[in-house]
């Protein structure tokens, strides 16, 4: 990879089951995540998007549109804010991610309809622009089976895009919060350039979701991390950097690519910022450290 960025990389695809450029050389998408936009969107300018460039080292951004909790289903204007931060990581020559963040709503099927309307519009109008990548669904969970509501949604939600523009990545999760990386194998979709994602926190996930991991990509499974934290799963309350050394060292193993929970300064672990400040918190500090040697 001569140059990390889209100028030099344009449009990727998925070969064997390694993320590739435009011609054919292996790439690797180092990202940080947004927090939800709902509530963190100030945050997203110009300014600190350069910053994470310079500092840290990224190719790309994640957008983390929430559906519930304030989030898409309740306010459409979101969809102004997204279109907003595309357009700066075009212009800052950035890939962006476009996460449809389910998350309280465990079962994507819930909000099919509003999915297929979002991505039917955001695909056509980003036809041409190699920067976007399409992850439609965040984290499915709760009474909700591959077969029976998770596949069905990509089924729907895939030819949709598709239909406007036949190249992209698309990233489709797997079962419970991602966690499934493993057993995907048995029934992957029937679609090209997909990627499938794995979501880790390394205060909660440990050895056990990393073999899952190295089963996967020796099975031929195209992986890609579009969310981690450093800190714990649930109460967000600390950090374990230990654990996340090791994992970040398997990722580098296997060139795949990742995307850090979150920029915000909320009081919590995971956060980029410390507490209303602009200074590097922890998680902010070792992410950068890590990024700058991956
Ligand atoms: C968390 C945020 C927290 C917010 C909560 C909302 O950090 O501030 O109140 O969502 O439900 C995920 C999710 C991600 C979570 C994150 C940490 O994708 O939305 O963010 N997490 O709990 N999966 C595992 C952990």
């Amino acid at each position: 990879m001569k140059n990390k960025y889209v100028s030099y990389n344009g449009s990727l695809s998925v070969k064997d089951s390694n993320l590739v450029n435009q011609y054919g050389e292996t790439m690797i998408l180092k990202g940080i995540s947004s927090h939800g936009i709902q509530w963190y969107s100030h945050l997203i300018n110009k300014e600190k998007i350069e910053r994470l460039k310079l500092e840290f080292g990224i190719n790309a951004f994640r957008i983390a549109m929430y559906t519930e909790e304030k989030g898409y289903i309740y306010n459409n204007n979101l969809k102004e804010k997204v279109k907003e931060i595309i357009d700066l990581c075009i212009l800052l020559d950035l890939y962006v991610i476009i996460d449809w963040h389910i998350l309280k709503d465990g079962n994507p099927l819930l909000y099919l309809d509003e999915s297929m309307l979002f991505f039917d519009e955001i695909s056509s109008l980003y036809k041409n622009i190699p920067n976007v990548i399409y992850e439609i669904c965040n984290e499915p969970n709760g009474d909700v089976t591959w077969k029976k509501d998770i596949k069905p949604y990509a089924e729907k939600v895939i030819p949709v895009i598709r239909k406007n523009l036949s190249k992209s990545i698309i990233i489709f999760v797997t079962k419970h919060y991602c966690q499934g990386i493993d057993t995907v194998i048995e029934d992957l979709l029937g679609f090209k350039d997909i990627l499938y994602s794995l979501h880790f926190y390394s205060g909660t996930h440990g050895k056990e979701l990393r073999d899952k991991l190295i089963f996967a990509k020796e099975s031929g499974v195209p992986v890609i991390v579009s969310e981690f934290g450093v800190s714990d799963a649930q109460t967000n309350s600390k950090v374990d950097l230990e654990e996340a050394k090791i994992w970040i060292e398997l990722l580098k193993k296997y060139n795949i690519s990742l995307f850090n929970w979150s920029l915000s300064d909320k009081r919590e672990a995971s956060s980029i910022f410390v507490f209303n400040s602009q200074n590097l918190s922890v998680s902010g500090e070792f992410v950068k450290a890590q990024y700058n040697n991956y």
